[in-house]
């Protein structure tokens, strides 16, 4: 073989095997993210101090319920749509936390977005919900173009500006 063409072929591959690893770290990457929303979490906080984090898991240990809610986004009217998760006043019930002693429960999304609920809200029967299915579909990421994976449910709030979509915290406020 010429000397040229052992030098050609010398530079495919190591082009191909830096195609190659690269293609690797990329596929890897995207399987961790994949496996992130699959585990995604809300992290439950008293103001700074991280108290637990919660999955799908533990919503379906506390035995979810469907219920109907209106969903009135900006670009359609108003529809109801059969919602499935946990009243979060059981959630708090469940860690041993009683809303009244906090001023406000404040829950925060991905996109920054913030809601504040007051504890008289929270503890109302059949209103604020962590909802994780839409219709019996998994809400969808932000990316998805969902509004979960995880979302927070407002019954009494007939224009869902207060339903916190993309939830990532919640926090009691003392
Ligand atoms: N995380 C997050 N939640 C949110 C919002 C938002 O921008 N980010 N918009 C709110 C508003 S104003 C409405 S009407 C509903 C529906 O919003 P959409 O029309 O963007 O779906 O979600 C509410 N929750
Ligand atoms: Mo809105």
């Amino acid at each position: 073989m010429k000397k040229q063409n052992i030098i050609i072929i010398s530079v495919i591959a190591v082009l191909l095997a830096v195609v190659g690893i690269a293609v690797f770290l990329n596929f890897q990457g995207l399987e961790a993210k994949r496996q992130m929303q699959k585990e995604a979490k809300i992290i439950i906080k008293e103001g700074e101090k991280e108290l637990k984090t919660i999955g799908l898991d533990y919503l379906l240990g506390l035995g979810p319920e469907d219920f109907n809610a209106n969903l009135d986004t900006s670009d359609s009217g108003p529809k109801k749509h059969i919602y499935t998760g946990v009243e979060l006043r059981e959630v708090l019930e469940s860690m041993d936390i009683d809303a009244k002693n906090y001023l406000n429960i404040i829950v925060r999304a991905i996109d920054g977005y913030t809601v504040a609920f007051n504890s008289g809200e929270v503890l109302d029967d059949n209103n604020i919900y962590i909802a994780f299915q839409i219709d019996g579909k998994a809400l969808g990421t932000r990316k998805e173009g969902g509004s979960g994976p995880y979302q927070i449910i407002v019954k009494g709030d007939q224009f869902s500006q207060r339903w916190c979509k993309f939830v990532t915290e919640i926090i009691l406020k003392k």
